[in-house]
């Protein structure tokens, strides 16, 4: 059998690919279903069924090699290992029970009045003063605000959080500028974190305080903690902004989908999961052959790299009617934003809370949402990220 697997001379952390990956998302689809990239030792998949294959075959495609670029087995992490992002089975399992205990649905329907009031003001807000920066005033101070807020963390400094979240999802790509400007923004950044996952920093009864109740129960171990705490700072922030952020330019870009989410609020869910699906917020991640496999046919080695384009999965033709179309009556189930199989987004109910709120206040008091200047991205090696987004809310 032929083992030829084509390799293409893209860098997808270039800055123009980060710009509009679209164009480099066909590529890579069109040229198979699994290929190599020249300038990095690693394989790639960007259509939906071996995406979703790798994704699911947690024993052959591990994450505790890490899931950026970088293969743990032959360089030091750039921080110590996250226990559940990088960990694989049995100490990923113990971790994330914990952790979707914490983060249940049901947990989350009790968080829900609350982060419901704090939305209802900042979109109030927004439709008062009119032309908003979609970002500076919505998308990015809702997810500081409530979730934060949730974990128990009692702090004014919260823009520490933006630039840790930055530094963590640079450092899933090369080292490259983009990384090492983050990386220098966050030093004196990565002190205060860890200090602020300790319990004294943390309200009882918040999502942070429920980590240390299971260490008092001998579910995990006390030392632990603070590292589980760190997930929720690393992982609760700049995901959910750039989520909300990616929902309002897709909205803004398509008035004939916000008319449909206007006449009935109730869309405001699939509307942001098809956000999810067209604008997916984490681009790629990464997982590594512990075997020696095979992906469509194709061997791959043991100890590689293997580059999951979630992004360009979530429009391949192969598996979504005219993909590059935005269509909030979708219901894109299958779509892979937030992962699937083990390692599937925990905080997803938390997430999905979020969108919903902020679509819905808007959905209700926004007769139209009109694109008010040009907008400017935020580059980064894993995050489709905005960094402005000039909108005008017509007022309902
Ligand atoms: C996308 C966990 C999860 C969440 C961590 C960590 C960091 C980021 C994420 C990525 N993440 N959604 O440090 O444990």
């Amino acid at each position: 059998m032929s083992n030829f697997i084509p390799e293409l001379d893209v860098d997808p952390y270039a800055a123009h690919n980060l710009l509009d990956p679209y164009p480099m998302h066909e590529l890579m689809r069109e040229t198979g279903p699994v290929f190599k990239l020249k300038d990095y030792p690693v394989y790639a998949c960007a259509r939906h069924e071996q995406v979703h294959q790798v994704l699911t075959d947690y024993e052959t495609f591990i994450s505790g090699a890490g899931v950026g670029l970088t293969n743990f087995n032959l360089e030091t992490p750039f921080r110590p290992k996250s226990l559940i992002l990088e960990a694989d089975p049995p100490q990923h399992t113990q971790m994330r029970t914990i952790l979707s205990r914490i983060l249940s649905p049901k947990a989350v329907m009790q968080i829900r009045e609350s982060f419901a009031r704090v939305a209802e003001e900042m979109v109030d807000r927004c439709v008062e003063k009119g032309e908003i920066d979609g970002i500076h005033d919505l998308a990015q101070i809702f997810p500081l605000k409530v979730f934060p807020d949730a974990v128990g963390l009692e702090t004014d400094d919260r823009d520490n959080l933006l630039l840790y979240g930055d530094m963590v999802f640079n450092s899933m790509g090369p080292r490259n500028e983009l990384l090492a400007k983050s990386t220098e923004r966050v030093i004196p950044v990565t002190q205060w974190i860890m200090e602020h996952c300790d319990r004294k920093m943390l309200r009882p009864g918040g999502f942070g305080d429920q980590i240390y109740q299971a260490a008092d129960a001998g579910e995990i171990s006390h030392e632990h903690a603070p590292m589980l705490v760190r997930s929720f700072l690393s992982a609760g922030i700049d995901t959910t902004i750039n989520g909300i952020g990616n929902a309002l330019f897709s909205l803004a870009h398509h008035p004939s989908e916000y008319e449909k989410l206007h006449r009935d609020p109730a869309m405001a869910r699939p509307a942001f999961e098809e956000a999810l699906r067209y604008e997916s917020t984490a681009q790629t991640f990464f997982r590594t052959t512990n075997k020696a496999c095979e992906i469509a046919g194709h061997q791959l080695p043991e100890n590689t790299k293997v580059l999951c384009m979630l992004a360009a999965a979530n429009r391949d033709p192969r598996k979504w009617v005219n993909p590059d179309q935005f269509d909030i009556e979708r219901r894109p189930s299958g779509h892979v934003a937030l992962g699937t199989g083990i390692h599937g987004c925990v905080g997803q109910a938390v997430a999905r809370l979020e969108g919903e709120l902020i679509l819905s206040a808007i959905a209700r008091k926004v007769k139209r949402i009109e694109v008010n200047g040009q907008h400017t991205r935020r580059l980064n090696n894993t995050l489709r990220a905005l960094e402005t987004l000039p909108l005008r809310f017509v007022p309902a």
